[in-house]
């Protein structure tokens, strides 16, 4: 990350650090003006809010609340799951997914992780801008939550939507740790009959490895392997997966399974509606390395809101979901039966659902599914409602954030600096809260990244939509806007697991 010429002398002499050089020692110096001002730009160093903060507490106070009070229980344990009748061993809270958590937008949430899991644990509320503390990342906004051990989540929910949860420790997220938050807004129309929710996993734990293995072969590189042709398999590594959609390199995982609410393609769910009916579908996908395209057969379907805020409706043929992203969908189901089918983008395997408005016969697995093919809907097609479009104020801080590393080195980073779980306040990026914050990712790699802010929802710069997770092409770069006025110290990633593992990872964190 780069705030400015200040990181550079941060980079090179950390102003904490004993190697300091005094304004003095500088002065006396052969030193240039531009490092002159470049040191005095970031004198003295900033003093962060910490999560517990009064201004943390404040935010939170002033919420607008509806009194109610929602207690859930999250048990993370170990447990076997069925998958087309193979057992495998992984981890959940109890079923995968989770039970989707339900509430109204200024409810109250109390959430408590009991880890029966032989590894520290936490719950990170993905897209809800939430209070600081209840934001679930080890060491940055609590203490991990140790094996045996437990915490109680405790926040009031400040906006309507489709968000979900997942631990933010290690590689737990490619097991079957998540679940869907859906926040309702009393006052929506709706305009709909009925509404599916459908989180779509890539599925390899208990199968082919655990997600640790994954992480070791591809932190091991790859670079003595030179080219390879078309598309195969090394060990847990794929290779060649490719995406017109996604400017290349689409994946670098193999997995066994793609599921849909938990159910590979062999033994689908099925939803039953009447024909004519309207359906809202919430798309979540919890994967770790593999973006979806959705599309349901026969229909068109209809674009309403992404990361949990409202677009101007947009109708096409097929969405394009990045991990952690969510897009929600309205369709007017036909008469029949017609396979709701999720593709692993660039890895030529698909999931899928059936939908059934009759006792039609179920189209077989493979049935060609036309919509995959059509008019692809991506968040750069969609604008802001009117009603979430920010104001047109214009930035008082302007943050740049490379996204670098490749697939031979396997150093995905943020500013050529590998992120420290440990101590991860380091590079922190200074805001100040009242700050309107212009964030700009630069991708400077061969591959995409979905990039993801904790704690807000940017708008993409021009109208765009509103988002907390954003595909980011190779080459090009994606410019955001949000207001800081959520303080705290808030992570910033790819939500690649595995590239987010490896140190693709910064923290904005709000000045005292
Ligand atoms: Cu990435």
């Amino acid at each position: 990350m780069n705030h400015g010429a200040s990181s550079r002398v941060g980079r090179a002499d950390s102003p904490r650090g004993p190697r300091q050089l005094s304004r003095r020692t500088l002065l006396g110096g052969a030193v240039g003006s531009a490092a002159l001002l470049a040191l005095a730009a970031c004198t003295p160093t900033p003093r962060f809010l910490s999560p517990t903060s009064a201004a943390v507490a404040a935010t939170e106070a002033a919420r607008q609340t509806t009194g109610a009070v929602t207690k859930v229980a999250l048990d993370a344990a170990p447990t076997t799951i069925d998958l087309a009748g193979a057992q495998v061993q992984t981890w959940a809270y109890g079923t995968i997914p989770a039970p989707v958590i339900r509430v109204r937008q200024g409810d109250r949430v109390q959430a408590t992780l009991r880890n029966g899991l032989p590894d520290a644990s936490s719950v990170h509320w993905h897209g809800v801008a939430l209070r600081n503390d209840m934001d679930g990342v080890p060491v940055l906004t609590q203490d991990p939550v140790s094996a045996g051990g437990s915490f109680t989540y405790d926040f009031v929910t400040p906006h309507s939507g489709t968000y979900w949860f997942h631990p933010h420790s290690g590689t737990q997220l490619d097991r079957g740790l998540y679940g869907a938050l859906i926040i309702d807004d009393p006052r929506e129309p709706g305009g709909y009959d009925d509404e599916w929710v459908v989180i779509l996993d890539d599925w390899l734990d208990g199968v082919s490895a655990t997600p640790d293995d994954v992480l070791q072969e591809l932190s091991g590189g790859m670079g003595g392997m030179g080219e390879m042709d078309g598309f195969m398999r090394m060990g847990n590594l794929l290779m060649g997966a490719d995406s017109d959609a996604l400017g290349g390199d689409a994946g670098d995982v193999y997995y066994p399974h793609y599921l849909l609410n938990g159910r590979p393609s062999a033994d689908p769910e099925t939803f039953r509606a009447s024909a004519g009916a309207r359906v809202r579908i919430r798309f979540i996908n919890a994967g770790s390395d593999t973006a979806f395209r959705v599309a349901l057969a026969g229909h068109r379907m209809t674009v309403t809101h992404t990361d949990g805020f409202p677009v101007e409706p947009l109708t096409g043929d097929a969405v394009l979901i990045g991990m952690g992203e969510r897009y929600d969908v309205v369709v007017t189901l036909e008469d029949g039966a017609f396979p709701l089918v999720a593709g692993a983008e660039g890895k030529r395997e698909r999931v899928r659902a059936v939908v059934r408005t009759s006792d039609a016969a179920t189209p077989p697995a493979d049935v060609a599914v036309p919509e995959l093919s059509g008019q692809l809907i991506t968040a750069d097609l969609l604008r802001a409602a009117a009603d979430v479009q920010l104001d047109g104020r214009s930035p008082s801080r302007k943050l740049t954030v490379r996204l670098t590393g490749g697939m031979a080195a396997y150093d995905w980073a943020l500013d050529g600096r590998a992120f420290d779980m440990d101590d991860p306040m380091k590079n922190a990026i200074p805001i100040t809260e009242g700050d309107r914050v212009r964030l700009t990712f630069v991708n400077d790699t061969k591959m995409w990244h979905p990039m993801h802010l904790h704690g807000h929802t940017y708008q993409h710069a021009g109208g765009g939509p509103r988002k907390d997770t954003s595909i980011v092409l190779p080459g090009e770069r994606l410019v955001v806007d949000f207001d800081a006025d959520n303080p705290g110290r808030w992570l910033t990633h790819c939500h690649n697991l595995y590239h987010g593992e490896v140190g693709m990872m910064g923290v904005l964190a709000y000045t005292d």
